[in-house]
């Protein structure tokens, strides 16, 4: 399951809520203590998921700018199944193309982007039919113990194959 910092709010009496006030401001100042140092931190950008039959799979597409190198060990999603890299990779000739899975994705110092016809999450079956609009939650964990989450809208593949397009400057 995914890590959930909202959605529908549980009940947290005031004890819980203070203890919980307290954890924040004092991993605040931990992370304004190692603030300049360069340590691993990743940026996601543009995040989006393709459209998916109830128990069918969803790929997903986004943008990691990265503070320093590192590794994504796991990544998992709250649409159902299960999650992981793949690789695409166009097969000689026969207009096909193949998936590969990744086992752990090592992220280069800088910009890494997962887009159609390369490296992408695969996710499913999902529990529910997703449409254009709809949200999925993804997280990504590391090598050193952190964790990320952040929400991809699903996008139409109409609306996919615009960007794609325009990303390469032309009709394909
Ligand atoms: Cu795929």
């Amino acid at each position: 399951m995914s890590v959930r910092w909202h959605g529908p709010g549980g009940r947290r009496d005031a004890l819980t809520a203070a203890v919980g006030l307290i954890l924040l401001l004092a991993l605040s100042a931990a992370t304004i203590g190692c603030g300049s140092s360069g340590t691993a931190e990743t940026v996601v950008s543009d995040p989006y998921a393709t459209p998916a039959l109830e128990g069918g799979t969803t790929a997903v597409y986004f943008t990691m700018t990265n503070g320093a190198s590192a590794r994504v060990t796991t990544v998992s999603t709250d649409a159902g199944g299960t999650a992981g890299f793949y690789r695409s990779e166009e097969e000689d000739g026969m207009g096909m193309s193949s998936m590969d899975p990744v086992e752990q994705l090592d992220l280069p110092k800088g910009v890494l982007s997962l887009e159609p016809g390369g490296t992408h999450v695969m996710a499913g079956p999902v529990t529910i039919e997703l449409g254009a609009g709809d949200d999925i939650e993804v997280t990504l964990a590391f090598d050193d113990g952190r964790e990320q989450s952040f929400t991809a809208m699903v996008r139409s593949f109409g609306d996919i194959a615009a960007m794609s397009s325009n990303d390469e400057g032309q009709p394909r």
